[in-house]
């Protein structure tokens, strides 16, 4: 049986890419509001309240949960470009998601990302590979590892994609 948690297996954490690579990441940055909006179009309200998995969080909570790690990146990208090597901020993302501002209809957090990727898609597009962008180097205090500008941009390419399966796998298994 498939794990319910990781349906396109887990996270990857490339040190770098190949240019075809970094664009189709990129591509999948740049779609990924459109997807996220188109996955859940239609969805009632007792829909939108149902877990995408036993004990998981509401399909709300994963629309929610995906623009707050989104913000989170954008700020570890920016931080990547501008400091040596910084150590970026973990955060408790499952008490985040027990906040009140995940009651919010999901069309806030649709609207956040549509803004926010295109910031952040802009800016991994103007970046350059002769002056050694992508090879900007990051910290993750919590896994206790270095990565890279190329390692952010895989790792929330698959993470969007990853919540979006989610709520397809949901909609998939009721039949919505
Ligand atoms: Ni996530």
């Amino acid at each position: 049986m498939s794990d319910l948690r990781y349906p396109l297996g887990p996270m990857p954490t490339p040190q770098s890419l190949t240019p075809v690579e970094r664009m189709e990441a990129l591509g999948q940055l740049f779609a990924l509001p459109a997807d996220l909006f188109e996955v859940v179009q239609g969805l009632r309200e007792d829909q939108l309240a149902t877990p995408y998995r036993e004990g998981g969080w509401t399909v709300r909570q994963v629309v929610h949960h995906v623009a707050e790690s989104h913000l989170n990146a954008f700020t570890r990208l920016k931080l990547a470009l501008t400091e040596e090597n910084p150590t970026v901020r973990p955060y408790e993302e499952d008490r985040w998601a027990t906040l009140p501002d995940h009651d919010l209809v999901p069309e806030v957090s649709l609207n956040l990302l549509d803004a926010l990727h295109s910031r952040l898609g802009m800016l991994f597009a103007s970046l350059n590979a002769e002056r050694g962008d992508w090879a900007r180097p990051w910290t993750h205090p919590a896994q206790g590892r270095t990565y890279t500008v190329d390692t952010l941009l895989a790792m929330y390419a698959w993470h969007g994609r990853h919540h979006v399966a989610h709520i397809q796998g949901l909609r998939d298994r009721q039949g919505w």
